[in-house]
């Protein structure tokens, strides 16, 4: 077997077809779809690909069209699918959005019994971290299927085994679990990871109300050795066990679409933080947080859970102040 291209990034999840009501209002009378994908894991291999980082994406697809256009978008978007599989019993999944005009827009899930749904420890593979620096999971793969969380946790504690770094996102998605199942299984995944990406939601679900100091510290001590706090419109907070740094937040005029926004902060996070040049925690704290809150605000921008996914130039010429050249 020919040995894979080197990643920096290796991660996986399920990807779906994603159909966007052109207009807002209920789904039950809008006429008129777009049609894309989405999924966590991919929006994110999308924003580090964009960024100028290797990322290899490993999921199960049905054998259907829907597949096919899933690893087309993602081959294009230069992420290596090469281990990606394809099931001839089980479907790709597909999700709608619905606008309401205000807020995030409401989700609706048709994965029951996808191809991903089936993913089960047995399918990690050794070779899957072949060649890579680190993985990245989130907590929307453990809810999908009956072994989908064990497969979560052979892939972490497989691609540590071989020496990468992790990140997990914990993404909770209410939808697809009970509030206790999904508490337990999250908790169980945060010792397994390297870096820690919680929701200030997400953080208080998982260890009660605490001040944004006392959840650095809580998940710290539960193993992780980097905690992101996302604070929204407030910006973000990082820990490390030698530092603490706050980020002031990008604002952004107008916001069209949340859904996308966390996976692209962890885009953002990590694209800095896996590329660290000084050993000084605060430092390469701050310059990660400040590229992830630009990249978050950046993605509520635009219609899609990854289209406004900006490029490594486009970061470099927002954070150095320039100019844009529109015409
Ligand atoms: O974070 C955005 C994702 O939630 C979206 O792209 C679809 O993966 C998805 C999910 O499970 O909701």
């Amino acid at each position: 077997m020919a040995g894979l291209k080197p990643a920096d990034v290796v991660t996986f999840g399920e990807s779906m077809v994603l159909l966007q009501p052109m207009s807002e209002g209920p789904l039950a009378y809008a006429p008129l779809f777009t049609r894309s994908i989405a999924g966590a894991e991919s929006n994110v291999a999308i924003g580090l690909s964009r960024l100028g980082l290797s990322v290899r994406w490993i999921s199960r697809l049905g054998a259907d069209p829907f597949g096919d256009l899933i690893t087309s978008t993602l081959a294009g978007e230069g992420i290596d699918v090469t281990l990606v599989e394809r099931d001839p019993a089980y479907p790709t999944a597909v999700y709608f959005k619905e606008f309401k005009g205000y807020g995030d827009p409401n989700v609706y899930y048709y994965r029951k019994g996808s191809a991903a749904s089936r993913l089960a420890p047995e399918h990690v593979k050794p070779r899957w971290f072949e060649n890579a620096r680190h993985l990245h999971v989130t907590g929307i793969t453990p809810a999908l299927g009956p072994e989908t969380a064990d497969a979560v946790r052979a892939a972490m504690t497989e691609a540590r085994k071989q020496g990468l770094t992790v990140s997990f996102d914990p993404n909770l998605r209410r939808k697809l679990w009970s509030e206790e199942e999904a508490r337990r299984t999250l908790l169980s995944l945060v010792p397994l990871c390297d870096i820690f990406l919680p929701g200030l939601e997400e953080a208080e679900f998982l260890a009660g109300e605490m001040t944004v100091e006392q959840y650095g510290a809580h998940f710290l001590g539960l193993g992780a050795k980097a905690v992101v706090l996302k604070l929204g419109e407030q910006g973000s907070v990082g820990f490390t066990p030698l530092a603490a740094v706050r980020a002031q937040p990008h604002k952004v005029s107008r916001v069209v679409d949340t859904v996308g926004a966390g996976d692209a902060f962890a885009a953002g996070f990590l694209s800095s933080w896996l590329n660290n040049e000084s050993d000084d925690d605060e430092r390469n704290l701050l310059a990660a947080l400040e590229r992830a809150n630009l990249l978050g605000a950046l993605a509520t921008q635009y219609r899609g859970d990854w289209e406004g996914l900006p490029k490594l130039a486009e970061v470099q010429r927002l954070q150095s102040g320039g100019r844009e050249t529109t015409r």
